[in-house]
């Protein structure tokens, strides 16, 4: 089935009619866009209804992804792309007399997430999708997604994304599938013809209202949900309080209710105990459990088969609440045993690892939980006294152990020893991360129950981040090894043929350098910055945190700037350094990495030595859309965490399959492009993991800082200034302490981009490098990740 240009046009005419009572001719470029959303959304929501009865009438094990975060970015370009209709919407947006161009970029990025985690969410729902998974994901509607990011004077400065205006275009509120989540109050136990009974009383009632999201996949008619929940206060006012003059404590409840799905945590790889958060987890958490047994009962009269039915992939431990949460609705709503229902539960629920950053791990107050969720509190000490007999008994009371496994211990809730006790599955998101886990982290319940312990590296939607974003790439893909790549990654593979041809090298590098210059073009008009497109596009964008070492990238940068001012006629390629990072909120130190890379631009940009040479641009508001433009642009990847520390990275697969050269440590998933690419298509540099585990108890900063002059030289332009700004507080930290082994890396890094910049003077082996690195992304499909978890954490079916 699919629609023509004139279809697609009438219904969007029809649309602006109904919905702004205005024609085409006076419609803004906002209304547009949400006539077009809506158009799109009719058809997938028809789609939806028959993905979901299929599944039903077959009684198909289902996917329920939990996540408190979904980095959605755009969708009208997605949407039509995977319905095949992107063309047909181009045509219709024209011949009304709009820009395509500007219809699309009026979209408000859905940025309901942070990074890494969350858009693999979003690309894992793709994936899902595409492979007919029958899979729902769940999280909150957040009013407010992550900060946009404004740069005044140097410093980041956090402003509302309010989204939801042009945004909801894609939400349809269903308040008849309301569910009603109750926090706080007492519990109560009476005897009933045999029955113990529980009574929660006086507990704050909030309704959570799904907003369904629908997400088309491509080369399919299959439709799967993104159910996105928004917390109401089921009363509107206390009338009560209302009618006693107490007028402002009257909407006390409903204010408490609506904060609740008012705005996303900033904070990416930290863990900090704040109440509201919990509060989110578990009404995020109660509501979608609730939804998805209440539907299994419908289908099936009971719970009994729940584990056979569904699986529960949780992202993180985040909305590691379900453990409690499904047995308690096992236990005191379908009045199953306690071993029944443990049974169901530890069948149903998987859970994702995706850090080993001790400060990122959830611990969370006993008495907070307490308080909050008192008969959640009841089930989880429950689930500890038993898995403690059972590690006591395994491994004789030794309490160094006990207290590294326990899911209670010294009053706080250690959400990965719940998930791992109470799930059928642990992955890790890379080959190296899951060995960590296995060895390190994890050790003691992995050698319980090595069987848990699973990988499935990450994946990116390869159709969104190249088909879609890097056109000119799509078109020799199809040219060299068919259309076919569209759906089965693998395919990718064939290009490697071409790997002497000097008409496909050359096309290489002249797609890149198209891209540099359209990026060069858009970051004029966002920025007003003047990119150097002659300069090799050197780029590191991710989350600002000090193990992923953007420290390091900028002191490589100073290194070359003092050899450029000590010798002004040194042959010198011209290089342009691209930064992107937000900075949470409240990360004091990552915010003075991004004054200090601001200051560093200032002075380099402004000397006259640097001209044409050397450029350092810091782009404002990261975002999914930004790294759409960039990512076909880049001719460098920046990949240089402390080995160890990154559990994946997924940049990093984007950078790859648009051509770019990775300059990495053997860190995350950088392992496994290694193992594909080998030394010679990769500029790996700095300590192993294992190296940096055993330098860790002896290392001392001082000694590199000692011995090295040239780094001595280097750190030191932080305590004597840049762009007349003083960084002492960067240097102590680096000289002092130097957590993340940056002085240990650095005289290595700048060998390695020394041999990139070498490289990139052959001017052809660089492109056979670029077209190695494009053939052998594949294997970073996300729909290479998800039919790893299909095959051995969630035993479903999936199209080949
Ligand atoms: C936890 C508690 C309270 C508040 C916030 C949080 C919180 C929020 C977000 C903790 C962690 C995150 C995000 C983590 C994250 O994005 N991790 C990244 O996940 C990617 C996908 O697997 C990996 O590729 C990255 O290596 C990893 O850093």
């Amino acid at each position: 089935m699919t629609y023509s240009t004139q279809q697609i046009k009438d219904s969007i005419i029809q649309k602006l009619r109904l919905n702004y009572g205005c024609t085409e001719q006076q419609a803004s470029d906002g209304e547009v866009l949400k006539a077009c959303a809506m158009v799109l959304r009719d058809i997938m929501a028809e789609r939806g209804v028959t993905s979901r009865q299929k599944a039903e009438a077959e009684g198909q094990r289902k996917v329920h992804y939990l996540s408190l975060e979904f980095l959605m970015g755009r969708s009208l370009m997605k949407n039509a792309y995977n319905l095949d209709l992107l063309p047909q919407l181009r045509s219709a947006i024209e011949e009304l007399g709009f820009d395509a161009g500007r219809i699309f970029d009026t979209e408000p990025d859905a940025g309901l997430g942070n990074g890494g985690l969350g858009r693999l969410a979003a690309c894992y729902l793709d994936s899902m999708t595409t492979l007919e998974i029958p899979a729902t994901g769940y999280s909150i509607c957040y009013e407010l997604g992550l900060f946009r990011q404004k740069i005044v004077e140097g410093q980041q400065v956090e402003l509302p994304d309010d989204w939801m205006p042009l945004g909801d275009a894609w939400l349809m509120p269903k308040p008849q599938e309301a569910e009603e989540v109750h926090f706080g109050g007492k519990i109560r136990t009476r005897w009933d013809n045999n029955h113990l009974m529980v009574v929660h009383e006086d507990y704050t009632r909030v309704l959570a209202v799904p907003c369904d999201m629908e997400v088309a996949g491509y080369g399919t008619e299959h439709v799967n949900t993104l159910r996105l929940w928004d917390a109401k206060s089921p009363k509107p006012i206390d009338m009560t309080l209302f009618s006693q003059g107490q007028y402002l404590r009257s909407g006390e409840e409903r204010a408490m209710a609506d904060v609740i799905s008012k705005v996303l945590y900033p904070e990416d790889n930290h863990y900090e105990g704040k109440s509201l958060r919990l509060k989110q987890q578990y009404f995020f958490v109660s509501a979608t459990v609730q939804s998805i047994t209440r539907r299994h009962i419908q289908t099936y009269g009971t719970l009994k088969n729940f584990h056979e039915k569904n699986v529960i992939q949780i992202n993180d431990t985040h909305p590691a609440l379900v453990v409690p949460e499904l047995m308690r609705i096992l236990i005191d709503d379908a009045g199953l045993s306690w071993d029944e229902a443990w049974h169901i539960t530890t069948n149903s629920v998987a859970y994702t690892n995706h850090t080993v950053l001790a400060e990122a791990l959830e611990c969370w107050p006993q008495q907070l939980m307490e308080d909050l969720l008192p008969r959640v509190w009841q089930i989880l000490t429950e689930i500890a006294r038993r898995y403690q007999e059972r590690i006591e008994a395994y491994y004789n009371n030794d309490l160094a152990k006990i207290a590294k496994m326990a899911v209670i211990w010294d009053g706080g809730v250690h959400m990965a020893n719940l998930c791992i006790a109470g799930g059928m599955a642990v992955n890790g998101v890379s080959a190296l991360h899951s060995d960590i886990l296995r060895n390190d982290v994890f050790r003691n319940q992995c050698a319980m129950e090595p069987e848990k312990f699973k990988n499935v590296t990450n994946g990116v939607d390869h159709r969104r981040w190249l088909s879609q974003i890097n056109a000119p790439l799509d078109t020799l893909l199809k040219e060299t090894v068919g259309e076919g790549y569209l759906t089965d990654a693998s395919l990718m593979k064939g290009l490697e043929k071409y790997a002497d041809d000097a008409a496909v090298l050359k096309r290489i590098g002249e797609i890149k350098q198209a891209n540099k210059e359209a990026f060069a073009r858009w970051a004029k008009r966002q920025q007003g910055v003047v990119l150097n497109t002659d300069g090799i596009f050197d780029v590191q964008v991710k989350r600002l945190h000090e193990y992923k070492r953007q420290l390091l990238n900028a002191l490589h940068i100073i290194n070359l700037y003092q050899q450029l001012r000590d010798n002004p006629n040194m042959d010198f390629r011209p290089h342009t350094f691209l930064f992107g990072a937000k900075a949470a909120p409240g990360y004091a130190v990552a915010k003075r990495i991004i004054r200090m890379i601001n200051a560093l631009a200032t002075q380099i940009n402004n000397d006259p030595v640097c001209k044409d040479r050397l450029q350092v641009v810091f782009l404002e508001n990261y975002r999914v859309s930004m790294a759409e433009m960039l990512m076909p642009a880049s001719e460098v990847s920046q990949q240089i965490s402390t080995a160890g520390k990154e559990a994946s990275g997924t940049g990093n697969m984007k950078f790859m399959m648009n051509g770019a050269l990775t300059v990495g440590t053997l860190d995350g998933a950088n392992v496994e492009m290694h193992e594909v690419l080998g030394d010679e298509n990769m500029f790996l540099f700095g300590l192993h993991a294992d190296e940096v585990a055993n330098l860790r108890p002896n290392y001392d900063p001082q000694m590199f800082y000692n011995r090295d002059p040239m780094l001595r030289n280097t750190v030191d332009m932080l305590k004597h200034g840049i762009g007349g700004e003083n960084f002492e507080d960067l240097w102590r930290s680096l000289v002092m302490r130097d957590e993340y082994m940056l002085l240990a890396d650095l005289p290595s890094y700048a060998a390695a981009e020394q041999r990139m910049v070498e490289t990139y003077g052959d001017r052809e082996k660089w492109n056979r490098m670029s077209l190695l690195n494009i053939a052998r992304s594949g294997i970073f499909s996300a729909d290479r990740s998800i039919a790893d978890y299909a095959n051995t954490i969630w035993h479903v079916p999936y199209r080949k």
